[in-house]
């Protein structure tokens, strides 16, 4: 039996895995922005869509994961993020997947057209966006999953049930002392419906290595072109 090489026997396989997904996601760049549904291009490779409530933390979450601090449009002021933004992944220049930055629901300020507008786009986009290999939602879990987030779990759930990938992931858990992150995940695995369930603070950088590999590993499952991945 050949010996194991002493580089793999030394480095922690996890560590490896995290610092694959980290640095393909280091490779995002800005791809397209549509403020509505048939401007975006129709793609062949996997995408993943951040939705959540406005400020709950997406484009926050994006620029952390993506490790690029002006990626996608952060900001104090909430309904910021108005277009679904589409951001490429891949070495070398080629794209192998697509992040989707979508607009934030549920901000008071809106005006209540606009808001049916977009919950309309957003329900079109999640029912009928063909590559679209996994959800994402990001959750305040100081507010909980509300009732337009259990909206949404219900739009999706025919697709999360046919497969479609689904990750909650609850932000800000840097405003949370250690109990209440424990209370928050196990009531958010209660309503995810089958979900997976993963704590996040893009400021403390906690479960960043995790969510990278859990993103990275869906576009693996959707067929996602090996030798770019490599
Ligand atoms: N403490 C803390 N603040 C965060 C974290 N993530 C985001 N924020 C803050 O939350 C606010 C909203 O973040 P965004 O990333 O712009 O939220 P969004 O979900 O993209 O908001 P919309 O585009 O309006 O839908 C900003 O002030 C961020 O700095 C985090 O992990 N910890
Ligand atoms: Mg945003």
């Amino acid at each position: 039996m050949p010996l194991t090489p002493s580089y793999t026997r030394e480095k922690n396989p996890l560590d490896t895995a995290s610092a694959l997904a980290l640095g393909w996601l280091h490779t995002a760049r800005f791809l397209t922005t549509a403020a509505q549904l048939h401007q975006l291009p129709a793609l062949q490779v996997p995408e993943i869509a951040f939705v959540g409530r406005s400020n709950a933390g997406k484009s926050t979450a994006i620029n952390t994961l993506t490790q690029q601090n002006r990626l996608a449009f952060a900001s104090k002021t909430p309904g910021r993020t108005q277009h679904i933004n589409l951001f490429a992944l891949g070495r070398r220049g080629q794209t192998d997947a697509v992040l989707a930055d979508l607009p934030g629901y549920g901000y008071a300020a809106v005006p209540q057209a606009d808001k049916l507008r977009w919950q309309q786009v957003m329900v079109n986009y999640l029912l009928t966006r063909a590559n679209l290999a996994a959800v994402v939602m990001l959750c305040d879990p100081r507010h909980g999953i509300k009732e337009l987030d259990e909206a949404l779990l219900e739009v999706i759930r025919p697709r999360v049930e046919q497969g479609l990938p689904f990750l909650v992931l609850l932000t800000k858990a840097d405003k949370l002392n250690r109990s209440e992150q424990a209370k928050a995940l196990s009531i958010a695995r209660l309503q995810a419906g089958g979900g997976d369930v993963m704590l996040f603070s893009a400021l403390k950088r906690q479960g960043v290595a995790e969510a990278a590999c859990w993103l990275r590993a869906r576009v693996e499952q959707a067929g996602g072109p090996e030798q770019a991945l490599a």
